[in-house]
């Protein structure tokens, strides 16, 4: 499996912390190689970074060189879809030509053959209620409204410590497996689709379980895609 010879390309939990960091420039030579003409759609699967706060001109500019690099492709007529990770809000207002913004917790794509793909980042799998509560009143109309009133770049820096922080406690490292698993399966069943696709724990599952199958793309400590050429699957490793 290869960039170039993808119809769908599938990225997630890049995170993201400084605008010129190695992996920005891994996934900016990625995006070069995108063929308009072969891939339907580019899905970016959430977390892809570590922190951003989309209604700031701070964020805005930083980000600005990928939002630059997708409008060539979304001008070439490929779909390029964002799903909010749980370190990411308010991105619309990024305002990236042509990109589909998604905060809902989950997205069906249809390819043109007619493929139906169950999209999540994955964090509320097996969220208990208060951290639904939570990061709804994160995401509220008033946090952005209050956020926004925020010295911007100590903003940035503050929750890009909290992030490396929450890491360092180990909020990657005891995933519940098993109920993990079934948790995802029935969430794949619920959409009607044979195909899921998470990202968050950072962990690559390939795990079929009668007619469904789920694939979690692990992080960028190694840049990687997963790519669909129509018929088949594969990791694609930078
Ligand atoms: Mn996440």
């Amino acid at each position: 499996m290869e960039i170039s010879t993808s119809t769908v390309l599938i990225v997630s939990d890049i995170h993201i912390r400084e605008k010129n960091e190695e992996k920005v420039l891994h996934l900016l030579a990625a995006l070069e190689k995108v063929n308009p003409s072969v891939t339907e759609a580019l899905v970016f699967l959430g977390d892809i970074f570590d922190f951003c706060f989309g209604d700031s001109a701070h964020f805005q500019q930083k980000f600005h060189a990928i939002g630059a690099a997708l409008a060539r492709l979304t001008r070439g007529g490929v779909r390029v879809v964002f799903l909010e990770g749980n370190h990411e809000f308010f991105l619309s207002y990024l305002s990236w030509e042509g990109v589909t913004w998604v905060s809902a917790r989950e997205y069906i794509l249809t390819t043109r053959a007619g493929a139906r793909i169950a999209l999540t980042h994955g964090d509320l799998l097996l969220a208990p209620w208060h951290y639904r509560l939570y990061m709804g009143t994160v995401r509220s109309w008033l946090s952005r409204h209050v956020a926004s009133w925020l010295p911007q770049a100590k903003f940035d820096r503050f929750c890009l410590d909290l992030a490396a922080h929450s890491r360092k406690q180990g909020m990657y490292k005891k995933v519940p497996h098993r109920r993990l698993l079934e948790k995802a399966t029935q969430w794949i069943e619920s959409t009607g689709c044979n195909v899921g696709i998470m990202g968050h724990y950072h962990i690559p599952y390939d795990y079929q379980h009668g007619n469904t199958r789920l694939f979690c793309l692990p992080a960028w400590d190694t840049p990687n895609f997963l790519g669909f050429d129509g018929t088949q699957w594969g990791r694609i490793f930078l």
